[in-house]
């Protein structure tokens, strides 16, 4: 796929690299093992991988925290190693995403140590510092999104520091110019290395309210969700001026060919759209993650896919995401049935789609005994703790599933032994098998990656549309019910089955106008 289109027609895979292959037997995924399953990602047919952060950190949110933007964290490997693996994906075509986490540093970045030595420090404004309430306390009510205050006293100073994230990951500044220049040169380090873009990590909170005022409270907030929703983030996220930001690091990209910026975004759909930015000079993909916050159901996710397509500007490329290293997994949140409609759902409809590691051999929710939590956020606020989706991945039967030789950093999914790529690869009805040939399929088919979006009808649990390119109409229809049904069809035309989410039924044709549909089943149907 050449030029631009390559981020519009392709589809991402999102691999978290702690969890994707052990070589040096450390019991923590690594660079080398990326490089080394390069062939199962080409396989697959995917187009990009997106890399969760590599650069050195001392991993106190596991990457999200980093301490040089330009180097990588010895677990992981090193810079030649890092050069291999795109030099390795290019060669098969495969582009690689980096993770860009702009919106704080760790403690134990340099820029964070100057910044803190003295109140007079030239770095001192690249963080953000303010004194005490009169009443000593913070500089205002705002919370970190893994529970407890956002603000923590440096005694040495006697100012606090911003964090919206662990105390161990201070906000920049973004408002210093200083911290621009450098921020944006980071990219270019790596744009110079060959990436092929980035995903950018809580890209809406980059600028805060100038005048730090304090957030209101949310008068819908129940109880027992995570405390971040006690107040409406009004003033410490999404504020207008993040959009020149992003319009600068989209510049700086532009400097270089087709190379994409993803920025991960979780705002209501009216404001998530506003981030492809002025004559779309802001991310080409806002992460739309509406599938993972919609009910699962056809009438509401028909309603999502009508006002995600109204809402997007013009020239606005959308894009899907069902799962990542934040969120329960699909499996989890809907069931191993209707995970396989999920898929179907993601790599049909209009709009680039990010697939999660493991959802493509059903991985669900990996039970995490207490003594081996490593989610900071879990201690905070627990059931919070996002340790179930980051688990190991299946590979081979036999110890530890193929990920390493030795007991990995968190545990391998009980049900590994069968549910992994070596046993599910030639099985014409497995869940693998499935995405490899919905992958196809969009290559194959025009009208899958690139095609415009028809809805054609919902019913309680059938879900009806098309994807139209030139003279080719693909029919896409998604039972979210357990029970059997039948989809109609136009009989002006002959239609039969591409594809089956039960695997099967390819060539068929329909019966009196309709096609039969299993409970939890989907069916792509052409138009011959
Ligand atoms: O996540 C940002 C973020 O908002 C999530 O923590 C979200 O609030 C939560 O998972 C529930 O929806 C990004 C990274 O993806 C995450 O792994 C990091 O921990 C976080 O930023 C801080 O960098
Ligand atoms: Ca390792």
């Amino acid at each position: 796929l050449a030029g631009e289109l390559w981020w519009k027609a392709g589809v991402v895979y999102q691999v978290y690299p702690r969890s994707f292959q052990d070589t040096n037997g450390d019991g923590v995924g690594d660079l080398r093992g990326v490089t080394a399953r390069l062939d199962y990602l080409a396989w697959l047919g995917v187009d990009a991988l997106w890399l969760s952060p590599v650069c050195r950190s001392p991993m106190a949110d596991y990457g999200y925290d980093v301490s040089d933007y330009c180097d990588i964290d010895p677990l992981f490997g090193t810079l030649a190693d890092f050069d291999a693996l795109v030099a390795d994906a290019h060669r098969r075509r495969l582009r690689v995403i980096m993770d860009f986490v702009p919106n704080h540093t760790s403690e134990e970045h340099s820029w964070f140590r100057e910044s803190r030595s003295s109140r007079d420090n030239p770095k001192r404004d690249w963080y953000i510092w303010r004194d005490a309430a009169p009443d000593g306390g913070p500089p205002n009510n705002w919370i970190s999104n893994f529970g407890g205050p956002a603000w923590t006293l440096d005694p040495a100073t006697g100012q606090y520091y911003y964090h919206a994230f662990l105390r161990e990951q201070p906000d920049l500044n973004w408002r210093n110019p200083q911290v621009r220049a450098a921020m944006l040169d980071v990219l270019r380090f790596w744009l110079d290395r060959g990436v092929d873009g980035f995903r950018v990590d809580v890209i809406w909170h980059l600028m805060k309210d100038e005048a730090l005022r304090d957030n209101p409270v949310n008068p819908d907030y129940v109880p027992g969700e995570p405390e971040i929703n006690s107040l409406v983030q009004l003033h410490s996220a999404d504020q207008p001026e993040v959009m020149q930001v992003i319009a600068e690091m989209r510049a700086v990209l532009e400097e270089y060919d087709a190379r994409v910026l993803i920025g991960e975004i979780y705002l209501p759909l009216e404001r998530l759209v506003a981030y492809y930015g002025v004559d779309l000079s802001g991310a080409h993909l806002p992460f739309n993650f509406q599938l993972i916050q919609t009910p699962w159901r056809a009438e509401a996710v028909a309603r999502l896919i009508a006002e995600y397509e109204a809402a997007l500007p013009a020239g606005g490329w959308p894009n899907w995401v069902l799962g990542n290293h934040d969120q329960p997994r699909i499996a989890a949140r809907v069931g191993d049935a209707q995970a396989r409609v999920a898929a179907v759902l993601l790599l049909t409809l209009r709009g680039t789609p990010t697939l999660y590691y493991g959802d493509e051999i059903g991985l669900s929710r990996v039970p995490i005994p207490p003594e081996r939590v490593r989610d900071p956020w879990e201690h905070n606020e627990p059931g919070r703790g996002r340790d179930p989706e980051r688990t190991p991945m299946q590979w081979a039967p036999g110890p530890h599933a193929g990920f390493s030789t030795v007991e990995p950093w968190l545990p391998v999914d009980p049900q590994a032994q069968t549910r992994n790529v070596e046993c599910l690869r030639d099985d014409a009805t497995s869940m693998l098998t499935l995405h490899r040939r919905l992958i196809a399929l969009r290559r194959d088919h025009p009208a899958l990656s690139i095609g415009a979006y028809r809805a054609v009808s919902v019913s309680r649990d059938v879900l009806v549309y098309e994807r139209l390119h030139g003279a080719d109409v693909i029919r896409v229809a998604l039972n979210f019910g357990h029970e059997a049904c039948y989809t109609e069809v136009p009989s002006d035309s002959g239609w039969e089955v591409l594809l089956s989410s039960a695997g099967g039924r390819r060539g068929e044709g329909p019966q009196e106008g309709c096609f039969a549909l299993a409970g939890d089943e989907a069916l792509v149907l052409i138009r011959r």
